[in-house]
């Protein structure tokens, strides 16, 4: 199929070293802030979205991990440890990331750990330190730390203040960490604060991983820049800092849309993967980030969207491991701009499905999960059983 040895070996590497973590809230019905479709199949409890992350695992087997919030996943906290690490075993997924929720609360209208009453900031930190005993528990190694926090009008608080609340606040749930435990620190530029969020960019999220310790990285959640910035580079200076600990992979067109990854920009999320081969390739050694999705769908069907993200990050993934990084290296060294720019867009118009089929038939898989599974009647079953439970709750999301 047009493609030598050393490249099928390539390929199969990359793809046996590829995992890519799920999102809980993917599965459950959400919606926009002008409204929520129902969808009869969506799941229901904690048990269900973990059945459902089991699905699109079984089908890819690229996606063995799941990314929980403890305020939806483990509403009563870590009571719920047992019975959640029963359902994920029984779909055949981990637990993976912790997300601590202190975002939606009504106590946490001025904020979390920058909030300008002390009780607040006590009460976000021990809900944070309580996700970190869930976190030990579940034997989770990441803490995926998202903060709404900021302001909203010029004026509404003190800009230096808060940075050093920050500080403190997560000094201290670092110094809580133990074993292989990392926090991640995400960033994002804006909404719900409109006029100065905390935590905006990825300087903001290096200062502060810097002032906590060894265990602390940054996030980056692809939708959480600015239009025009390029989000590739960014990814080099932290690969480069030895401070890029995770994604939170989505596709955007307008500001943080969540949408499909790859379903707007593919060249975009190929030049990030493209940087982290290239970095691999250089170093002999895969840096260590956790690769997870920050989507969740009210259009499509949940499932099956996410077999699809899970087949779009293979696929781009699998395109930049197949960059000829030796000829680049060659042609940047003499400035041959041309070659090299021709060097990225032949791995990026390289057909890689039929990679992908021959990995997925040695796996025993379906050679294309998404027609595999919408063939199951999976979807069609869990509307009978959920559909009643559907019409009644509509869970929440930020
Ligand atoms: C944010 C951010 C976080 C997610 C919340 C609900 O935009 O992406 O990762 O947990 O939304
Ligand atoms: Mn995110
Ligand atoms: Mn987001």
């Amino acid at each position: 199929m047009g493609f030598t040895n050393a490249e099928l070996d390539t390929a199969k590497h990359a793809l046996d070293g590829f995992a890519i973590e799920i999102p809980s809230w993917g599965f459950a019905n959400t919606g926009t802030r002008f409204g929520k479709f129902v969808q009869e199949s969506a799941a229901t409890t904690t048990s269900e979205k973990l059945a459902d992350a089991g699905q699109v695992n079984a089908y890819t087997k690229c996606c063995p991990t799941v990314a929980m919030h403890v305020l939806w996943d483990f509403s009563n906290g870590v009571a719920d440890v047992p019975l959640v690490q029963k359902a994920a075993a029984q779909a055949g997924v981990a637990v993976g990331s912790i997300n601590p929720n202190v975002f939606q609360d009504q106590i946490y209208k001025h904020g979390s750990l920058a909030n300008p009453d002390p009780e607040v900031r006590r009460a976000a930190l021990a809900h944070i330190l309580d996700c970190i005993e869930i976190q030990t528990l579940t034997g989770s190694r990441d803490l995926s730390l998202w903060f709404a926090d900021g302001t909203c009008f010029p004026g509404s608080g003190s800009i230096r203040q808060r940075k050093r609340w920050f500080a403190e606040g997560l000094q201290a749930v670092h110094a809580a960490l133990s074993g292989n435990q990392r926090m991640l620190v995400e960033y994002k530029p804006f909404e719900p604060a409109f006029y100065a969020t905390d935590i905006a960019d990825w300087g903001m999220s290096y200062i502060l991983s810097k002032q906590c310790g060894e265990r602390a990285r940054v996030l980056v959640d692809t939708g959480h820049h600015y239009q025009a910035q390029n989000i590739e580079q960014i990814v080099a200076w932290l690969l480069d800092e030895g401070m890029l600990g995770g994604f939170h992979f989505n596709d955007r067109r307008y500001a943080d849309d969540d949408l499909t990854l790859g379903s707007i920009d593919p060249y975009q999320v190929f030049r990030i993967f493209h940087e982290i081969c290239y970095f691999t390739w250089e170093r002999g050694a895969r840096p260590d980030i956790a690769y997870m999705i920050d989507q969740s769908h009210n259009l499509k069907g949940k499932v099956e969207e996410m077999i699809q993200t899970a087949m779009n990050a293979q696929e781009l993934y699998l395109k930049a491991a197949l960059v000829d990084h030796a000829a680049l290296a060659a042609a940047q060294k003499t400035a041959d701009i041309v070659t090299a720019e021709e060097i990225l867009k032949a791995a990026f118009f390289a057909d890689v499905r039929p990679l992908l089929a021959d990995w997925r038939k040695a796996r025993g898989l379906a050679e294309n999960p998404l027609t595999a599974f919408r063939a199951s009647g999976y979807t069609e079953k869990a509307a009978k059983e959920r559909g009643a439970r559907n019409k009644s709750s509509v869970s929440s999301y930020a």
